[in-house]
């Protein structure tokens, strides 16, 4: 018989190519060293660490599955194990890096002309400008077909009016992507807005209790004027929007992983240290439970994401794949990282703990990008065949 390696329990690390494991150990030492000593800081002052994107896209860390414009052009796999790697440190830096990644370079590169391509991508893979996606508004949020936001054509270009709430990366943005219903024809296209512009800005909503680490806002578009070439031009219908969404949602169940993983080291660690009733923690059958619970649902999720990763990569991805591992790891992190907390006694009430941070943090990765009940229900129409959230 193979050993069995607890870290590994289904031997990940075979399925993976030499390139994907070399992308993989740069980033978790990366994250490790760079990361990790920095996360308390952010978490307790809610500052973003501007030299945080520019290291990462010194090590191609961004946009790394584009091809071109000084993006690294790796696997989905890769990406994914990229995400696993900044989110065991903290899922505010893994938001602040798929935004950056799947939800502004992406749109760009899919939708966008050559010249906006070569005017934003280059800066946002080297973490030069920051990118935010706004798709969610005060009054739309799993709904975003009702949103209120639009744009009007005029001399020389468009105007747009609204605002976005709950906006990752906008109070530190240089670019933001928003999407908007167009007048002329009522069918939602994506904009790109540089920072700046008359009438728009994005103040920081604080004081959150979860994902400190990384800085959230609102965009308001109080009649913004922009030229023809603010639109991206291939975005057809909010499925251009939802196509970026798959592959952000895509990362995060990778993530949600990492999340979770540290928590059962951590926790793992700490029960085999502490002792009560003269023996240590992990010494008791229902501590041992709650590990291997945990540590199950880690080797399955995470062989759920590298299958999805594969499929992706062979262009035979469908986006329910993306629904089911989204919400299934984002929902079990959320759960076992609760249930591990509890091996802290105490202490879990420290963030010097860190695994109450991650439990926080898992609340918010488990609504964001979908909602674990708005995947349930579009899984559920995949099915049926009856939409559950539609009239
Ligand atoms: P529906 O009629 O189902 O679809 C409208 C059009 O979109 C197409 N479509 C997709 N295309 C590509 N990928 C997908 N996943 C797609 N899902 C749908 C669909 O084929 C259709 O195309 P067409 O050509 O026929 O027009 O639309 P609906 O309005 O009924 O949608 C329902 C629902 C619930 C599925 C959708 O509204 C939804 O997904 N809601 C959740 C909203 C959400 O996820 N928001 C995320 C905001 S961004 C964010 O949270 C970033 S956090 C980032 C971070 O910090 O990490
Ligand atoms: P609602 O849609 O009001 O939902 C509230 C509750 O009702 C949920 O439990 C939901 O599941 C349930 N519900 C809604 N409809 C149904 C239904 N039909 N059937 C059953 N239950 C239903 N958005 C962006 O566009 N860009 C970002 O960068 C971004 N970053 C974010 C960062 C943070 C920290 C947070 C908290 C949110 C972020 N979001 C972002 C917004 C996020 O995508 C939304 O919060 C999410 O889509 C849910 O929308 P909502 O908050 O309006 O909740």
């Amino acid at each position: 018989f193979a050993k069995f390696q607890w870290e590994d329990p289904l031997n990940l690390e075979s399925q993976l190519t030499e390139e994907e494991i070399a992308i993989r150990d740069t980033a978790h030492e990366y994250c490790q060293e760079n990361l990790m000593p920095r996360v308390l800081k952010g978490w307790r002052t809610e500052e973003f660490d501007h030299g945080i994107l520019p290291e990462m896209g010194k090590l191609g860390l961004l946009g790394p599955t584009i091809e071109g414009y000084g993006c690294a052009g790796v696997s989905n796999v890769a990406y994914g194990l990229i995400a696993r790697e900044i989110e065991r440190v903290d899922s505010g830096y893994r938001s602040t890096a798929s935004v950056q990644s799947s939800l502004v370079m992406h749109p760009i590169n899919e939708f966008g002309t050559e010249a906006q391509k070569e005017k934003y991508l280059p800066r946002l893979a080297k973490g030069e400008i920051i990118g935010a996606f706004g798709l969610t508004e005060p009054n739309h949020g799993s709904d975003p077909a009702g949103m209120e936001t639009t744009a009007e054509e005029v001399d020389g270009g468009y105007i747009l009016k609204g605002s976005k709430t709950w906006i990752s990366n906008a109070p530190v943005a240089d670019v933001f992507i928003v999407w908007a219903n167009c007048k002329w024809d009522n069918r939602v296209r994506g904009f790109i807005l540089d920072k700046g512009l008359q009438g728009l800005s994005a103040p920081a909503i604080k004081n959150k209790i979860a994902l400190r680490a990384s800085l959230t806002g609102s965009i308001f578009m109080d009649s913004v004027e922009v030229g023809h070439d603010a639109l991206l031009p291939k975005s057809k219908g909010l499925g251009s929007a939802f196509s970026c969404l798959n592959s952000a949602r895509y990362g995060i169940s990778w993530g949600v992983m990492g999340a979770l993983e540290d928590c059962v080291s951590r926790t793992r660690e700490y029960a085999l240290e502490r002792h009560q009733f003269k023996r240590p923690l992990a010494s008791f059958q229902l501590v041992q439970k709650k590990l291997v619970d945990a540590q199950t649902e880690i080797a399955l999720g995470l062989q759920a994401s590298l299958q999805v990763g594969r499929l992706k990569d062979q262009g035979k991805l469908a986006p329910e794949m993306v629904s089911m591992v989204k919400r299934n790891n984002c929902g079990k992190a959320l759960q076992y990282a609760r249930v591990v907390l509890d091996i802290l006694g105490g202490n879990a009430c420290s963030d010097e703990y860190h695994v109450g941070r991650h439990v926080a943090n898992l609340q918010v990765t488990n609504t964001y990008e979908g909602t674990n009940d708005i995947h349930a229900l579009i899984l559920g129409k995949a099915m049926t065949d009856i939409p559950a959230f539609a009239n």
